[in-house]
């Protein structure tokens, strides 16, 4: 398993309007995550259709639509080891009630519909996902020695 796999993990209007950027950016620094792309977006419509695809057609695509463009998104790009599954553990189930007390949307919401947070559920949706808001020159592909020599063996 490699060190340098990537995650897309967002922070989604309620969590940016409740104050939780910094809670959630903090428990993927403290676990040995490296932050490698950051910044705050209010994506269009075309844009979230287009991240969403998989959903098209649900009952709930258009108030997914809506309430992610409610207001600004902070979009992140996180690498390490098992990054794209640890970050799915570390948000929790997608309807928060189902969450276990310690992740991410089990410590911080109630409902499936105001979540808090986004994360790329497979190494294949990561790559699109990240691809999809972030440019090649955006993501800082940079050396952490204290994260190489004291996160890793
Ligand atoms: P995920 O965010 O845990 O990957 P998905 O099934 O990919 O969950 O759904 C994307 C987002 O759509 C969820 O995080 C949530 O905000 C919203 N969503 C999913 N299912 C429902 C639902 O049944 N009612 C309302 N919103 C939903
Ligand atoms: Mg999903």
């Amino acid at each position: 398993m490699a060190n340098n796999e990537r995650t897309f993990i967002a922070v989604k209007p309620d969590g940016v309007q409740r104050g939780l950027v910094g809670k959630i950016i903090q428990r993927f620094e403290d676990r040995g995550y490296k932050l490698v792309a950051l910044k705050q977006v209010t994506p269009s419509k075309d844009h979230l259709e287009v991240h969403y695809q998989d959903l098209k057609g649900k009952p709930f695509f258009p108030s997914l639509i809506s309430y992610m463009q409610s207001g600004p998104v902070v979009a992140m790009v996180w690498q390490g080891l098992d990054a794209v599954k640890q970050g799915r553990v570390m948000l929790g189930a997608t309807n928060p009630l189902q969450s276990a007390p310690g992740t991410i949307r089990g410590d911080f919401c109630v409902q499936t519909g105001r979540n808090i947070c986004h994360g790329s559920d497979s190494v294949d949706s990561a790559n699109r996902e990240i691809a999809h808001w972030f440019k090649t020159e955006e993501i800082n592909d940079y050396t952490s020695d204290q994260i190489n020599k004291w996160v890793y063996e």
